[in-house]
């Protein structure tokens, strides 16, 4: 599998600092997996997008990139503006994992409160092919939107109340009929029991297991064009598990 580190936190208006040493400690963590649970044994090539000390340019170094990427790739971020260029390049369906739905008001450049309003605005990704897991902290204003602009959510709330299969199935409906779909993993979708390296403490998360039976499953669908993972900032770790579980992710992803 394709790796590629884009190591950019200036998304997180220095809310999240330190996320862009996270690509290169992931990577290095993925050594302390031997074989994934289904026994396969995944190989990785590793690429790095350079990006710049200013948040407009990450944007278009990271946008020309994807616009020329081999897929499929995981990309490791970076805070989750990272995403914006990936989506903007590629104009996919959008599966995202995230304890928020990052739909702030538009303003330029995107960062991580705004990034999937900026993507939807700027007519790179169609609202009607977007669909959000793990949501339980929003603002008003975000909720709103979602509302209105008809946005599939499946809210931890939901997901509690349905249990992680019944989500899991809804999920998949919702998805796998779209053409081209990229996921997005930003790891505070986690509870932060499993994942405390990360700039928002969002109680009420996933396990580790459930986000990993999710990523088990999704792996059968035939539209995906890509992976990547973000938000993972080790200076707010605890016994580096965040970075570990991240690395994890990506060797069960890869195999
Ligand atoms: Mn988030």
């Amino acid at each position: 599998m394709q790796l590629i580190k884009i190591p950019s936190s200036l998304g997180s208006m220095k809310k999240n600092a330190g996320t862009e040493k996270a690509p290169n400690l992931i990577i290095d963590g993925l050594k302390e997996f031997y074989c994934a649970e289904n026994g396969k044994v995944p190989e990785f090539s590793v690429e790095e997008v350079k990006v710049s000390k200013n948040l407009s340019e990450v944007h278009e170094q990271v946008k020309k990139y994807f616009d020329k990427i081999k897929e499929p790739f995981i990309a490791i971020g970076g805070d989750h503006s990272t995403t914006y260029g990936i989506a903007a390049a590629l104009k996919p369906a959008m599966l995202i994992f995230d304890a928020h739905p990052d739909l702030m008001q538009k303003f330029d450049p995107p960062t991580h409160e705004n990034y999937l309003r900026c993507l939807i605005e700027n007519n790179f990704v169609d609202k009607s092919r977007i669909v959000l897991v793990g949501l339980r902290n929003w603002d008003k204003e975000e909720y709103d939107y979602l509302i209105k602009n008809k946005i599939t959510f499946f809210s931890m709330a939901t997901i509690a109340r349905d249990g992680i299969i019944e989500a899991c199935d809804d999920v998949m409906s919702a998805v796998k009929n779209f053409s081209r779909l990229f996921i997005s993993l930003d790891i505070d979708v986690l509870d932060p029991i499993f994942a405390p390296g990360t700039g928002y403490i969002e109680p009420g998360g996933l396990t580790s297991r459930e986000l990993l039976y999710f990523i088990e499953r999704l792996k059968n669908l035939k539209n995906i064009i890509g992976w990547d993972l973000v938000e993972v900032n080790s200076e707010k770790d605890t016994n580096n598990l965040t970075v570990k579980t991240a690395s994890k992710i990506v060797f069960e992803i890869a195999s």
